[in-house]
Order: structure tokens, then sequence, then C-alpha cells
């Protein structure tokens, strides 16, 4: 188990757009593995690897719901692209865990489908509804230093991101830079 530390606001990597991956080895293999133990541990439904500070495109998910009583299903997905989107929206309140304790509306494509490559470096495509849709698109934001609350009005994300970086450091910094 290894437990890695889940950045926030005012950290500029969250901003970064994350690098593809050029070979999936037991390197990329390791982070995925800590990104799992982490992002169960937090708990969440969806890491970013650039969430524990390695701007690469990679990002882990698993939305069953244990409370209900179903099995885990762990995806890993690398340098994932979403390749095509529907026309209807959805509207989901989200949260993240880089933005902790902030809960707000967003609306997206209900479904979309999702290439990328395996934990073995080959290339999949998936289709994805419902709260997958909406978690696979959350993490593919993260991979280009898109957060949740950047769908939000200018106002709300100013608030939201002073609240964070209030409870994290005590002090607010210049905003312009998260
Ligand atoms: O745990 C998480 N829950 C969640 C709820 C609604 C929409 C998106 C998410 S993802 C979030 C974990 C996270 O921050 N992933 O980047
Ligand atoms: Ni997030």
């Amino acid at each position: 188990m290894a437990i890695r530390k889940i950045i926030t606001p005012p950290n500029p990597l969250l901003r970064q757009p994350s690098l593809k991956v050029a070979e999936v080895d037991d390197t990329i293999r390791r982070l995925i593995r800590d990104m799992f133990d982490t992002m169960y541990d937090a708990p969440g439904i969806g890491l970013a690897a650039v969430q524990v500070g390695e701007p690469l495109s990679v990002i882990v998910m698993d939305t069953a719901d244990k409370e209900k009583g179903e099995e885990p299903r762990p995806l890993a997905l690398i340098n994932p692209e979403v390749v095509w989107a529907s026309e209807q929206k959805a509207t989901w309140q989200e949260g993240c865990l880089s933005v902790p304790d902030i809960y707000d509306e967003v609306e997206r494509p209900m479904e979309v489908r999702v290439r990328y490559l395996d934990e073995n470096g080959e290339e999949q495509e998936r289709h994805f509804s419902g709260l997958d849709a909406i978690c696979v698109q959350h993490e593919i934001d993260h991979t280009k230093g898109i957060l949740f609350i950047d769908y939000l009005s200018r106002l709300k994300r100013e608030r939201y991101l002073k609240k964070v970086i209030k409870r994290a450091h005590g002090r607010v910094p210049n905003l312009s830079q998260t």
C-alpha cells in the first residue's frame, strides 16, 4: 500500500496539462497501484495522476457503490481521449479530492466514448454512461489542467478557491494563478 498525498490549490501542477505516456511500463503500473490505494483510501470514485503530483496522462476510477453491496470495478486509463460525446447533457453534483468539501452542479455530455491504453499498453475504446461518464470526463479534465469549478461562474469559483486555500494555508494569496 502506498497512499500518496493529494494536492490542492494553489499548487500550479493542477493547472498543468499532463504529458502523454510514451510507454506503459512497470513504473506506470506502480503509479496506477498507488493511485488506486490513494483513491480507495480517500475515498473517491476517480483520481488523475496529476492529483498525486505526477503530471502524466493516467487516470483511475471505480464508481461501484460498496454500501449497495456492489463488487469493485477498478478501471485504469492511460492517455484517455474523448472520441465521441452525446448531444444530450446531464447535470450532476460534483466534488473533487483536490477541491475538498466543495460540491456544485456541473452540466456535461451524458454519454461519451473514450479511447485509451490499458495497463498492458493495448489500445481500447469504451462507452461510458451515468456516473461513469461524469467521472471519466472529470478525470480527463484533470489531465488538461481543468477543475470542475471552472464550469461555474467566476464569483463561485473564486469563492470556492478562497475557501479551500484558506482552510489549508490559513490565508489567501492572489487568486490569479489558481
Ligand atoms: O470522488 C469523486 N467524486 C466525484 C463525484 C462527482 C463527480 C466527480 C467526482 S470525481 C471525485 C474524485 C476526484 O476528484 N477525481 O479527480
Ligand atoms: Ni477531481
